[in-house]
């Protein structure tokens, strides 16, 4: 089953969405297989940025995301990779849609509240850097049939 990585940023966790933000992809049917809050060192923050290393916000992003705790969750489902990106919403959140999560609760770009995987080659990448495979659960929900 497809896997993906989904951080509540510092911004995310300081406003108290946390809940707000699991409970929707909960509702929407996804399996929550890992899930920590912690605080991010400087060396994990640049591996997991490390294809924005160039770009002009890179350090104010590392120097974000290092500032106060995340809440790390990898999620399973079929097609959660795009689906979770859809809830998620557009990057800048004054132009993601309204119903979506930054859509619904965010303003600046460098405060998008949380991170999803991009792609399923980006999801693996990011939940090996984040988790261990003993952190990772295998469980199916009961109600799973009701699902698929
Ligand atoms: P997404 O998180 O939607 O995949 P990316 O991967 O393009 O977006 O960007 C990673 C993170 O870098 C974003 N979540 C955002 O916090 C930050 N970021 C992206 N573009 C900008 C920008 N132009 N100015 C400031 N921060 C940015």
């Amino acid at each position: 089953m497809e896997r993906t990585f989904i951080m509540i940023k510092p911004d995310g966790v300081q406003r108290g969405l946390t809940g707000e933000i699991v409970k929707r992809l909960e509702q929407k049917g996804f399996n929550l297989v890992a899930m920590k809050m912690m605080n991010v060192s400087r060396e994990l923050a640049e591996k997991h940025y490390d294809v924005h290393s160039d770009k002009p916000f890179f350090g104010n992003l590392v120097e974000f995301i290092t500032s106060a705790p995340v809440v790390a969750t990898v999620w399973e489902g079929e097609g959660v990779v795009a689906s979770a990106r859809k809830i998620i919403g557009a990057t800048n959140p004054l132009t993601a849609e309204p119903g979506t999560i930054r859509g619904d609760y965010g303003i600046s770009i460098g405060r998008n509240l949380i991170h999803g995987s991009d792609a399923v080659e980006t999801a693996q990448r990011e939940i090996a850097l984040w988790f261990e495979e003993s952190e990772l659960t295998t469980w199916k929900p009961a109600l799973q049939n009701w699902i698929y």
